[in-house]
């Protein structure tokens, strides 16, 4: 018998050896070790046997299982390791390797004219109010001096949402709505920019729907002249020290007297060429004194309160700034356009 054991355990032995994977090496395991394998087979005979012989099977019996046990389990460690190094290999990082580019996105050229006009009017004392797109007539037209049927509601053109609601024309109702929270109280000292709205056909100088920058100044003793310092200081800081600027008497229903703003040609240094169109001057905004109705209707009393009143059209700044030809740029979304503001 104890040769018997021996034989086994030599035979199992090689099986160990030829085993290429965890799963014969448990097939070799059940086969020689298990319930039903030879080993327990040779050990259910020893009750047969005499009593010197008995513990001398036993022992061997013993030695035999725990040397295949110890070289299945070596082995079977070995594997283990083989496949943790092989998963290590697979699963490694390159690092020598380029990284992939991170393209970047970027500021679109109307937000960066609108923060920068934004810091300057800061810089000056002003707080920036904003408010609905979509308005009510009161807001945008009666509470600007633009009762229904005034001829001048003609010049915008409105989408109408319902008979009462419309998309505003301008951002100025965010400013009579701003006058109204002061309750007639002093000083009120807003710019307002945003998103307006208009029916005209798209082309190169014209879009459905733009961007405006409004300002307001209320308080007492609030005078032109106060308007044209904030202008001279606005577009020095923008366009540069080197530029002039020059008022023209013009027309707006909400503002008396009203003017135009021009400033001096960069382009031709005042000789004239086809940016302002042989004059030397262009014109960048539209502003005036707040007509006494508009404060009225904004609980402020004329007689102890004026003020001034600006808007402009943001698409033309930043035109006028980068040199750009066509307003229909801003709102296509192309890359090989909006990429060039990368570093505004
Ligand atoms: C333009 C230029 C302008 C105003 C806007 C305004 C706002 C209030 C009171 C008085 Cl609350 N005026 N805004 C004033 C003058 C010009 O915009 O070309 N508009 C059609």
């Amino acid at each position: 018998m104890i040769e018997r054991l021996q034989e086994l355990h030599d035979e199992a032995m090689i099986k160990v050896a030829e085993a290429e994977d965890l799963n014969s090496l448990q097939q070799v395991r059940i086969a020689y070790l298990g319930k039903k394998g030879p080993i327990t087979e040779v050990m259910k005979g020893m009750g047969k046997l005499s009593n010197e012989e008995r513990p001398l099977v036993g022992a061997k019996a013993n030695e035999v299982r725990q040397s295949l046990q110890r070289m299945i389990e070596e082995k079977e460690k070995a594997f283990e390791e083989a496949k943790v190094l092989k998963q290590l290999e697979e699963e490694s990082i390159d690092v020598t390797l380029p990284g992939r580019p991170v393209t970047k996105g970027s500021r679109h050229p109307l937000t960066s004219v609108v923060e920068t006009i934004e810091d300057v009017f800061i810089g000056m004392g002003f707080q920036v109010a904003e408010g609905p797109e979509v308005e009510t007539d009161y807001y945008n037209f009666e509470s600007l001096n633009l009762p229904k049927h005034h001829p001048a509601r003609d010049m915008q053109d409105t989408f109408f949402v319902s008979s009462d609601l419309l998309m505003r024309t301008q951002t100025s109702p965010v400013q009579t709505r701003t006058m109204e929270k002061h309750q007639g109280k002093g000083p009120v000292k807003i710019i307002c920019p945003g998103k307006v709205y208009r029916r005209d056909e798209d082309d190169a100088t014209h879009s459905h729907q733009f961007m405006q920058i409004e300002g307001l100044l209320v308080d007492e003793g609030i005078r032109m002249s106060d308007l044209k310092g904030i202008f001279e200081a606005f577009v020095k800081s923008y366009f540069g020290e080197d530029r002039e600027i020059r008022l023209r008497p013009s027309y707006f229903p909400f503002t008396e007297p009203s003017a135009e703003l021009d400033i001096s040609c960069a382009i031709c240094g005042g000789s004239g060429c086809r940016t302002c169109k042989g004059t030397g001057w262009i014109e960048v905004l539209g502003s005036g004194m707040v007509h006494p109705n508009v404060l009225r209707m904004g609980g402020f009393d004329p007689e102890k309160y004026s003020g001034f009143a600006f808007g402009m059209g943001v698409e033309r700044f930043a035109m006028l700034k980068y040199g750009i030809d066509d307003i229909r740029h801003f709102y296509t979304n192309d890359t090989r356009f909006l990429d060039q503001f990368k570093h505004e």
